[in-house]
């Protein structure tokens, strides 16, 4: 007579894009602990291990109560001996002491900081922590270091990027991106994509995906977006990588592999109006110069042809789970290959290296149908 549906662990998918998910977490003391514990096997490039807690996280976010027994998992996929350690202390002590001493973790506290630069991934926080840097101050200080161009960025506006980008800063931001490039193509379509397409409040940049239906194509609507926004002293940083896509190209097996759009990774100067003029009076001018009125903000623009924007707009809507998940389920469950491209049919691919080694005329062969894409 119930009317709530039960709930089956052995029913939860392996694969997060065939499971339900809310931005409702009832399990984030268990997540967060997991959350650590990958990027502290992030940081000595276990990817293994890294995973296995992210799938672990990923699992526990789905679920609609919160994990209160051993009992409660039992059946679940992607709970390791590992994962389970861990579950059970929390259970047991509200807290992990393996997630406790990562946070204690000489290393792990620095490749923190360092990481939390933009430019700043993993193998420089491994150089600045093997010449012994250790905090932040230590790096700013030291003048031997050579740093990037997007270091130097990074460094910069540190204090602005690492503070979160409202929605409302990222509807600020929209706006201005859709403008802009209007200007140029008037029919491109502007998408939000990222954590605020999922419906998060808060993230740690904006990305956005462009495309122009119909056949015209413009390979330098980036350059004279960038170039407007550089007039218009909106620039604080750019870098433009051109497109490496070749239609023959095979899909990369690795897990987190970049795509070959054309992207720019860039930093915007967002004028915040909201600062409140009326609380100074005119004795203070001189004062008000001094106020920072706008705020560096992390913007991604990829521009996609229109033939792929779909395959684009899927991988670039995330979460990053979500999209390695997807990936695994079209090559296991499908023998199929996925990525920001295309969905590759794998025998199409099999039979493209006959064409290619001459044992299959080219007219018998058709590249990368997709008519299997329905089934999602
Ligand atoms: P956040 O941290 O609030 O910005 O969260 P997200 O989910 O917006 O993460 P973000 O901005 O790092 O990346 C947006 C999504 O795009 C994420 O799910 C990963 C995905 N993505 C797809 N293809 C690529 C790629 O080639 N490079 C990168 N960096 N991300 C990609
Ligand atoms: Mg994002």
């Amino acid at each position: 007579e119930s009317e709530v549906p039960l709930f089956t662990a052995s029913k939860v998918s392996q694969y997060s894009c065939q499971r339900k998910t809310t931005l409702n977490n009832c399990n984030k003391k268990f997540t967060d602990a997991f959350e650590i514990m990958a990027e502290n096997y992030e940081f000595k490039e276990n990817e293994v291990f890294c995973l296995e807690f992210l799938r672990a996280a990923s699992v526990l976010k789905c679920l609609p109560f919160p994990v209160t027994r051993m009992k409660d998992i039992q059946g679940l996929p992607c709970m390791g001996d590992q994962v389970r350690d861990v579950i059970e202390e929390i259970i047991e002590d509200g807290e992990s002491s393996r997630a406790k001493d990562v946070l204690n973790d000489e290393r792990y506290k620095s490749f923190k900081q360092f990481t939390s630069v933009f430019g700043v991934g993993v193998k420089t926080s491994e150089k600045w922590f093997r010449m012994g840097l250790r905090t932040l101050e230590e790096v700013k200080a030291d003048k031997t270091l050579k740093l990037s161009k997007m270091q130097r960025a990074g460094f910069l506006y540190y204090e602005d990027l690492v503070s979160f980008v409202s929605k409302a800063e990222a509807d600020a931001v929209s706006l201005i991106v859709k403008n802009t490039v209007c200007t140029f193509l008037p029919d491109a379509l502007v998408t939000i994509t990222g954590g605020f397409r999922r419906g998060k409040k808060i993230g740690h940049d904006i990305d956005f995906l462009i495309t122009n239906p119909g056949p015209r194509e413009d390979d330098e609507l980036l350059h004279k977006v960038v170039d407007l926004w550089k007039k218009q002293g909106l620039l604080l940083y750019c870098d433009i990588i051109e497109s490496t896509f070749v239609k023959e190209q095979i899909p990369s097996r690795e897990v987190d592999a970049m795509d070959h759009f054309q992207k720019c990774f860039a930093i915007l100067k967002l004028y915040t109006p909201s600062i409140d003029n009326s609380s100074y009076n005119t004795s203070k001018k001189c004062d008000m110069a001094e106020v920072k009125d706008w705020k560096a903000i992390r913007v991604d623009l990829v521009i996609t042809p229109f033939e792929q924007y779909a395959y684009a707009l899927l991988g670039w809507t995330g979460s990053r789970q979500f999209g390695r998940d997807l990936r695994r389920y079209a090559t296991h469950e499908r023998k199929m290959m996925l990525d920001n491209h295309a969905l590759y049919d794998k025998r199409k691919l099999f039979m493209l290296h006959q064409v290619v080694v001459g044992t299959v005329p080219e007219s018998k062969y058709s590249y990368a149908e997709n008519s299997m894409l329905e089934e999602y």
